[in-house]
C-alpha cells in the first residue's frame, strides 16, 4: 500500500511478520530481520524510498515476549491498521496500546482472593489484546469501605494494605511479568513512618512490564468527610480514614511515555491536570469511585457521567495529554457508584468507553505524538502561559484566603 507516499509493504517471511517502508525494514514480528535494516537484495531492492524511513521505535510491534500469544499476520495487519487509522505510518511514532480494567462492585464479604483473581481475568485479557499496560480502578482491592463510619478507624485496618506486593497481591505481579503487561492498582494502605506514626493513604502504584514497581502515587485531593454524618444514607468518610498526600502530583518516564496519576477526585480539579503539563505529560492514569448520589447537592446526581467525562475531556484537551479514566462501580453494598470508564486523546476526544456496569476491558491504541500537536502549538506553555499574573492559584485555598 502507499501510506502518505511512501510504498509500504507487509511481508510475512518464514513465520515472522516483516514490514518495509521505502526499502527500510521498520517492524518485525519477532526473529530474522533487524529493525531499520536496509533491504538491498530480492524484489525490495528495486523500490525508491519516497521518503526517509527511520527504524520505528513502536513498542507493542516489537516486542519479542514469546509468551505473547500474537500471530504474525496479525500483528503486520494490525500495524497497517493503526497506520491507516492515523493517516499515515510515520515510523518514528511512538505508539502504546493501553487498556481500562473496569471492575464491577466488590462487595464487603468479597475476599481479596477473589478480586485478585478477577483482576487477572482483566489483565490476561488486556495481555491478549496486545496491551502494554492496563489501569485498575480506585480502591481495587475492597468495597469502598469509606461509606461506613464506626467512630474508629481501626475497625478497617483490614481494608488497608501494609506493602505492595504481598501475600494476596503477588499473584497479579507474577502473572502481570509472565505475560510482560504493566499496570496501575489503587488501593489503601497503612504506612509506619521512622517515628512509629501510622499513616493511611488512599494510593495508586504503576508497576512496569517486568513486574517492578515504578512509583506510588499518594491521592492529593480527599474529598467528602471525617465526622460521621447521621444525616446521610451513606457515608462518605475519606477524611476519616486517608490522609491527603504532602507530594503532590509527579510524572515519570514508563513505557516509552511520559507517565503521571491521579486518583478520583483529583479528576474535578484542574490544578491537578495542569501540575503534570507542566512536567509534559503524556498519559495520565487514573481510578474512581464514584457514588451516584452526591448527598450535599442531589441534582449533581443526574450529571455524574456527564461530570465524569467533562473533567476528563477537558483535562487532557488543556493539557495535551492522554487520560485514562477507570471505575470501580455497580451497585456495592446498596450504593450505586458510576461506571463510564474512558481513554481520552489530547484532542479531548474519547477514544474508547466501557458499555457495561461490571468486569470490562475498554483498550486504544495511543500515538504519544499526538500529545505535541497540542502542546507545540494551541497550549505551547513555554510560550502563552502567565505565571506572573497567576499569583492566587498557589498563594490562596479559596476565595477566603
Ligand atoms: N469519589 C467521588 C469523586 O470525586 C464525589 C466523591 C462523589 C464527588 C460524588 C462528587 C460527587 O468522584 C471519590 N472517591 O473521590
Amino acid at each position: 500500500v502507499v501510506v502518505d507516499g511512501t510504498v509500504v509493504m507487509v511481508l510475512v517471511v518464514a513465520g515472522t511478520a516483516v514490514v518495509v517502508v521505502g526499502t527500510t525494514v521498520v517492524l518485525v514480528a519477532a526473529g530474522a530481520p533487524v529493525v531499520g535494516d536496509e533491504v538491498t537484495s530480492g524484489s525490495l531492492a528495486g523500490a525508491a524510498p519516497l521518503a526517509p524511513a527511520h527504524p520505528a521505535t513502536s513498542r507493542h510491534a516489537t516486542a519479542t515476549n514469546p509468551n505473547r500469544p500474537r500471530t504474525r499476520t496479525s500483528l503486520a495487519a494490525e500495524m497497517l491498521h493503526v497506520a491507516a487509522r492515523h493517516g499515515r505510518l510515520s515510523p518514528m511514532e511512538r505508539m502504546l496500546r493501553v487498556a481500562g480494567g473496569q471492575m464491577g462492585p466488590i462487595q464487603r464479604a468479597d475476599t481479596r482472593g477473589q478480586v485478585v483473581d478477577r483482576l487477572i481475568t482483566l489483565l490476561s485479557e488486556a495481555a491478549d489484546l496486545g496491551c502494554e499496560l492496563i489501569v485498575f480502578p480506585e480502591l481495587a482491592l475492597t468495597t469502598f469501605f469509606p461509606r461506613w463510619h464506626t467512630g474508629k478507624v481501626t475497625d478497617f485496618d483490614h481494608c488497608y494494605e501494609t506493602e505492595m506486593p504481598n501475600p494476596a497481591t503477588q499473584p497479579l505481579f507474577d502473572e502481570a511479568r509472565r505475560r510482560g503487561i504493566g499496570f496501575s492498582l489503587g488501593y489503601a494502605l497503612i504506612e509506619e513512618t521512622d517515628d512509629g506514626t501510622l499513616h493511611r493513604w488512599n494510593v495508586q502504584t504503576l508497576v512496569d512490564t517486568e513486574g517492578s514497581i515504578v512509583a506510588t502515587f499518594k491521592k492529593v485531593h480527599i474529598p467528602g468527610h471525617d465526622e460521621f454524618d447521621p444525616l446521610r444514607p451513606f457515608q462518605h468518610a475519606e477524611r476519616h480514614f486517608f490522609e491527603p498526600s504532602p507530594e503532590g502530583f509527579g510524572v515519570w518516564d514508563a513505557f516509552g511515555a511520559r507517565i503521571g496519576m491521579m486518583i478520583c477526585n483529583d479528576r474535578r480539579w484542574p490544578e491537578t491536570y495542569r501540575e503534570m503539563g507542566l512536567q509534559g505529560v503524556e498519559l495520565i492514569l487514573c481510578g474512581y469511585n464514584t457514588p451516584i448520589h452526591y448527598v450535599p447537592d442531589p441534582s449533581q446526581d443526574r450529571l455524574q457521567g456527564f461530570h465524569n467525562k467533562l473533567v476528563m475531556q477537558s483535562g487532557a484537551y488543556q493539557n495535551g495529554t492522554f487520560v485514562v479514566g477507570v471505575a470501580k462501580g455497580g451497585v456495592e453494598e446498596g450504593v450505586a457508584s458510576l461506571c463510564e470508564s474512558i481513554i481520552v486523546a489530547p484532542s479531548g476526544e474519547i477514544l474508547a468507553e466501557a458499555t457495561t456496569e461490571g468486569d470490562e476491558v475498554i483498550w486504544a491504541d495511543l500515538r504519544l505524538d499526538w500529545c505535541k500537536q497540542y502542546t507545540g502549538t494551541l497550549f505551547d506553555m513555554d510560550y502563552y502561559r502567565r505565571p506572573e499574573v497567576y499569583t492566587r492559584l498557589t498563594t490562596m485555598r479559596g476565595p477566603s484566603g
